[in-house]
């Protein structure tokens, strides 16, 4: 079927993994060290960013979010693209807040001396906006689209855990009980596990 070239700490790579797993691709994975970069992956996506899929038709995706669409559109079990046109559309809207705003404040929050001039608590405010916006849903539902988890909560969540994991315990003192729990669902799900576990299929 094709090849994933993946790094398991990656986000991005996460999300992708998250869908190509409840999808059933049967993709041969490549993990990839990001500061030795596999030739032939830059060889089909200069850009040089984890993950990509090549498909035996010589076929190149290189988002993480075109990824899960494409294995969801082929296979979607679980219902994460939703029921219509609109969901899809609100879950999209939620996701480029995400890979947006969020991530540029997660960015300098987490790694603040790589940006000149950059005030991490500054940008700690900033990115709790977003996770606010998340609480506000999951005061409605348990997950953010309603009963089930979709597309938006497993495009959202790896990028929720690496905010957490820059200080836990100042995003339990800053975060709802509901976004908390989300968060803690997420990381021990089956599914979670499964694509960061070790010496499988989806990591090394
Ligand atoms: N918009 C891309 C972003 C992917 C991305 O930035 N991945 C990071 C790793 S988490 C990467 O490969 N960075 C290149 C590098 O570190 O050299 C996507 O959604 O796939």
């Amino acid at each position: 079927m094709g090849t994933l070239y993946s790094f398991r700490r990656c986000p991005y790579a996460m999300r992708a993994r998250l869908a190509l797993e409840v999808s059933g691709a049967e993709l041969d994975l490549v993990e990839v060290s990001l500061k030795d970069k596999p030739a032939r992956m830059l060889e089909i996506s200069p850009k040089g960013t984890v993950p990509v899929v090549e498909l035996d038709d010589g076929t190149v995706i290189d988002e993480s979010l075109d990824i899960m669409l494409w294995t969801l559109r082929r296979n979607d079990p679980e219902g994460w693209l939703g029921a219509d046109d609109a969901d899809l559309a609100e879950m999209r809207t939620l996701i480029a807040q995400n890979d947006g705003d969020f991530k540029h404040h997660l960015d300098r929050t987490k790694y603040a001396v790589r940006y000149e001039g950059a005030d991490p608590e500054v940008h700690r405010d900033a990115a709790q906006q977003f996770l606010s916006a998340l609480s506000q849903r999951l005061e409605e539902t348990t997950f953010l689209m309603g009963d089930k988890p979709m597309l938006a909560d497993w495009a959202i969540l790896p990028f929720v855990r690496q905010f957490a994991n820059i200080d836990r315990g100042r995003f339990d003192e800053q975060n709802t009980a509901q976004l908390r729990h989300w968060l803690d669902w997420g990381l021990a799900s089956a599914r979670f596990q499964t694509i960061m576990k070790k010496g499988s299929r989806w990591a090394q």
